[in-house]
């Protein structure tokens, strides 16, 4: 046996979004397709195999095959990595599988976790393996803080509720800016006003909150999950409570520089400092282990949304390129590096990803991918030049498909299995708006009233359950996401 027989090459990619953008159905899909592979299905590119010496000189050669991935296992248990970061959670394929076979999603996750698929592609001798971890976006809002003070962390947190615009410039917004300017602020008024503050964000829709701790505590339970009910109906004040901004016992929120002598900033500064090490070291590290990361983007959401959230779009690759800044954590003095849990960023390639693109009339696919192009130029302008970075707009499951010669008909996906007539049925499509198309391209406006955006009585989605076809070991139709699928493996020649 030679050496590269043995060889098990490792390929660790990060699959990370706020919530609901779509992150365990695609691990799900991609685990799926991996488990049970068929390139006509799921293509991994092509490959020449080797010819012996002997058949090249009689001038015979091989013809490019389309590469296989076989004799799969899911490895369990897998061993936490060596290096100091805590160990994730095992990804439940079979569990998430069933569920999309009877219809459902797979249900919503809590920690990171991640999938491991071990097996033989045909282009490569040794074994691979397929590493996919489950990263929560809601923590990278935390990621500046990697090397930001205290005071810069405050002062970024103040200028962004100052420039929040219209319906989002809430009044406990406004009542939490205005008990800055008095010049003693006991620690309970702080906390409360703060939590107040972001709880009256979170309500208006915005997932990027930092601290994440509001957004997403230490055990992965989601703010919206508990508190629904209490911010749909405006009751703020009891969300506020039961959240914590930063550690348990040890709560902190942003001052501004007019306090930066008192006792209660260094205080703040102390926990603060806490909460860096104890959470968002441990996040970013898993990131940063990645070859790969893919960033995913509910696209509708943002759209239906407004700009606000839009900017948390952005915001949230602003500082994904940031974390994968070396020089960061050598000015930072170390002290990160020195720990252990980061060394040097592994990261080679970014993808920005439109998903859940199924969503959309077919004839809008390329205007989304437009859409976050232009997201992921805005966002990921500081990536260092040696990352590749790549757009896409896919779909794991695709659960519509629309026809193009009327924007009105669709047909569920499962419906085109097993030869059956497909029959398109009369539903509500929304559309991304005309007037955002300029010379064949679709840029985002400078604002939008997301009330304007896909207004009438129609839903907006096309068809929103995942309906697996109805045979033995059926795989998810997917749009584009092999395509997605090779860039991150890195095969994307
Ligand atoms: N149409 C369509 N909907 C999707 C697709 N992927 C996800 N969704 C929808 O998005 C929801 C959230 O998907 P998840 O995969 O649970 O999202 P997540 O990012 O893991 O969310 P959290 O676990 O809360 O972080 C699903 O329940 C579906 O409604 C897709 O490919 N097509
Ligand atoms: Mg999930």
């Amino acid at each position: 046996m030679r050496i590269s027989q043995l060889a098990t090459r490792t390929c660790r990619i990060g699959i990370t979004g706020f919530t609901k953008a779509g992150k365990t159905a695609l691990i799900t899909s991609l685990g799926a397709h991996l488990m049970h592979h068929d390139p006509n299905q799921f293509n991994l590119g092509t490959f020449r195999p080797r010819v012996a010496l002997s058949s090249r000189m009689r001038g015979e050669s091989h013809r490019e095959r389309p590469v296989r991935f076989g004799a799969v296992k899911v490895v369990d248990g897998a061993e936490p990595w060596k290096d100091g970061v805590d160990g994730v959670s095992d990804f439940r394929l079979p569990k998430a599988l069933g569920e999309l076979r009877s219809g459902r999603w797979p249900a919503r996750t809590t920690e990171t976790s991640k999938l491991v698929l071990e097996g033989r592609l045909s282009s490569w001798r040794g074994k691979t393996r397929f590493e996919f971890v489950d990263i929560p976006g809601e923590r990278f809002g935390d990621c500046g803080m990697l090397t930001e003070s205290y005071e810069e962390w405050s002062r970024q947190r103040l200028q962004e509720l100052e420039e929040l615009g219209g319906e989002f410039q809430t009044a406990e917004i406004n009542a939490f800016l205005q008990l800055l300017d008095r010049d003693a602020i006991s620690e309970e008024e702080l906390l409360e006003a703060y939590k107040l503050a972001q709880v009256s964000r979170a309500s208006h829709r915005h997932r990027f909150i930092s601290p994440s701790s509001i957004m997403l505590d230490r055990d992965g339970n989601r703010l919206w999950d508990r508190h629904g009910d209490d911010l749909r109906n405006g009751r703020l004040l009891p969300v506020a409570r039961a959240v914590c901004s930063g550690l348990e016992d040890r709560e902190f929120a942003p001052l501004s520089r007019r306090h930066r002598n008192s006792h209660l900033f260094s205080v703040m500064a102390e926990r603060y400092g806490a909460y860096q090490r104890e959470i968002v070291g441990k996040t970013v590290a898993h990131a940063m282990k990645c070859e790969a990361l893919a960033v995913l983007y509910d696209l509708p959401h943002i759209l239906l949304s407004g700009p606000d959230v839009y900017s948390d779009a952005e915001f949230l690759l602003k500082n994904i390129a940031e974390s994968l800044e070396p020089t960061r954590y050598l000015s930072a003095g170390l002290r990160w590096v020195t720990r252990g849990r980061l060394g040097i960023p592994a990261v080679s390639r970014v993808a920005v990803v439109a998903n859940q693109i199924d969503r959309f009339h077919c004839s809008d696919y390329g205007y989304a991918k437009d859409l976050v192009e232009e997201l992921a130029e805005q966002g990921l302008g500081s990536l260092r030049e040696n990352i590749t970075r790549k757009c896409f707009a896919v779909s794991a499951i695709q659960c519509g498909r629309s026809t193009p010669d009327d924007p009105r008909l669709a047909v569920p996906v499962d419906s085109n299995a097993g030869g059956r007539v497909q029959q398109y049925l009369r539903v509500g499509v929304h559309r991304i708006p005309e007037t955002w198309y300029a010379n064949g391209r679709c840029r985002w406006p400078a604002g939008w009233t997301p009330g304007e955006i896909f207004s009438g009585d129609e839903s907006f989605f096309i068809f929103e359950k995942p309906l697996l076809p109805p045979y033995r070991n059926a795989l998810p139709c997917h749009i584009g996401l092999d395509t997605l699928a090779r860039f991150l493996f890195g095969v994307d020649s």
